[in-house]
């Protein structure tokens, strides 16, 4: 099979439009996200609960852990102009996938640009399936055989003291969110197919190894993935809906402007397996 260098599956809101859904539409997204992980909506307006709806027909969906929406515990508001300073958004800034650290993880994550005003800034992609392609067998072998720790308790409590959260605060967190095991190599629980699993984020150590074999390879995998044939940059226009799958992509936040508005709604679905 050839991989394409990567990029979302893309409509155009008069192939696709959110406010008037078909079940065939459905479809071309679930196939779409299959295939490429990665699946954009141009143009579309929807409300809250249009959007609440469309991430149920997607998965269960979960409810929001911070950055509430006033009005919705499934929507997550992510904005930046004249609002209080929002300490979290700095952890975005690191590769991850989704709420790595927490079983379930993440599937699907929706984000839909609501209103923009200039540049927002971007947010990358890094394709973890197309790379474990490449990985030659053997060393396929050899990796499915390893297993990793995600942890709050890695990036997350250093980030929030440097953004003033309080101790008491940072240890309850580690306290609700002890650590967990996960493959190194993934099996996507719809599609089948594989990943690298990584989080620069999250992902604490190789089970199996000593901590300078673990940051060894963690180091050569991170440059192994991080190639720029796997990566993707979204610029974002308002009215952009993007959908992608934890399961096979890591992303991070790009230098997103302060100055000018940027409006999002974010809803998410959680992996399911049997
Ligand atoms: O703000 C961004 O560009 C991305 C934020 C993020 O990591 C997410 O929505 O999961
Ligand atoms: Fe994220």
């Amino acid at each position: 099979m050839i991989l394409q260098s990567f990029k979302p599956l893309t409509f155009e809101s008069e192939d696709i439009n959110l406010n008037n859904l078909h079940d065939n539409d459905l479809k071309k997204i679930k196939d779409g996200i299959n295939n490429y992980q990665l699946v954009l909506l141009k143009k579309q307006q929807i409300t809250m609960s249009q959007q609440i709806s469309f991430t149920k027909e997607l998965g269960k969906i979960e409810f929001v852990w911070e950055d509430k929406h006033p009005d919705s515990d499934y929507i997550q508001l992510l904005q930046n102009k004249l609002k209080k300073y929002k300490p979290f958004k700095s952890t975005s800034k690191h590769w991850h996938t989704d709420r790595s650290f927490i079983n379930p993880s993440s599937k699907y994550t929706i984000l839909y640009a609501k209103q923009i005003e200039g540049n927002a800034g971007g947010t990358e992609f890094c394709n973890l399936h197309q790379a474990y392609m490449k990985l030659s067998d053997e060393y396929k072998i050899k990796l499915s055989s390893l297993n990793t720790i995600h942890a709050f308790d890695y990036k997350f409590p250093e980030l929030m003291k440097k953004k003033l959260f309080s101790e008491e605060k940072i240890s309850a967190l580690k306290s609700k969110y002890p650590e967990v095991a996960r493959p190194l190599i993934k099996t996507n629980s719809v599609s089948g197919t594989k990943s690298i699993f990584l989080s620069e984020l999250c992902l604490k150590k190789i089970i199996e190894l000593n901590e300078d074999e673990s940051s060894n390879l963690l180091k050569y995998l991170y440059d192994f993935v991080l190639n720029p044939e796997y990566r993707y940059v979204q610029e974002w226009e308002e009215g952009d809906i993007l959908i992608w799958d934890n399961e096979s992509l890591m992303h991070r936040a790009l230098n997103t402007p302060l100055n000018i508005r940027r409006e999002f709604h974010r809803t998410t679905t959680m992996v399911i397996t049997n």
